[in-house]
């Protein structure tokens, strides 16, 4: 049965990291991809990342369906944006590790990912619209990129500063109820 994984908040060095490729899609990394996708689920969210969870490893989940009884689950291995497209698209994107932030990113309209599934094969997707808006947002957080950074710097300090100032209060509320 796939387990419910802590999610990390910003900030945090953990998500500021590059992560490494998975040399192997052994049984151990199949197990950890279902565990993301049942904790993006539980989230809820339609994306998640390794770092995320604490595991530097070029790992993503995304399932961008929003429909319980349609599910289209990606786990993807070793994820690459191997094409993008000149047109732009901008959306109001959100990140489960800066919870109750949110903020306008441009970036390619239309993305090609090479991935490993979950039986080891290459795969290629094309996509558009919000599926192409997720992977890009997942892969970037492999590189230790956060939505925020492709903000103005005013903006991103606003909001990490609310998110550093939430996680103290949380921490002094979980010292005085232990
Ligand atoms: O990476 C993450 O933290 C997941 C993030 C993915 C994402 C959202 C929006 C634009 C780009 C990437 C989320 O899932 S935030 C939560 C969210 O968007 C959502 C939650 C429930 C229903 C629908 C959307
Ligand atoms: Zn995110």
């Amino acid at each position: 049965m796939a387990s419910i994984l802590p999610i990390i908040i910003a900030p945090d060095p953990r998500l500021k990291e590059p992560c490494v490729s998975v040399e192997r899609v052994t049984p151990e990394i199949v197990a950890f991809m279902d565990d993301m996708l049942e904790t993006m689920y539980d989230a809820p969210g339609i994306g998640l990342a390794a770092p995320q969870v604490g595991r530097l490893l070029r790992i993503i989940v995304v399932d961008v369906s929003k429909d319980p009884d349609n599910p289209q689950p990606y786990q993807m291995v070793n994820p690459e944006v191997v094409w993008t497209s000149e047109e732009t698209f901008e959306y109001e994107e959100g990140c489960l590790s800066l919870p109750e932030h949110y903020a306008e990113v441009t970036r390619p309209a239309k993305v090609r990912v090479r991935y490993r599934d979950r039986a080891g094969v290459e795969q290629e997707v094309e996509a558009q619209g919000l599926l192409a808006v997720c992977l890009q947002h997942e892969i970037d957080h492999l590189e230790g990129t956060l939505f925020v950074d492709h903000i103005s710097k005013l903006k991103r300090n606003v909001i990490l500063r609310k998110l550093q100032k939430t996680k103290k209060h949380l921490r002094i509320q979980d010292m005085a109820e232990a």
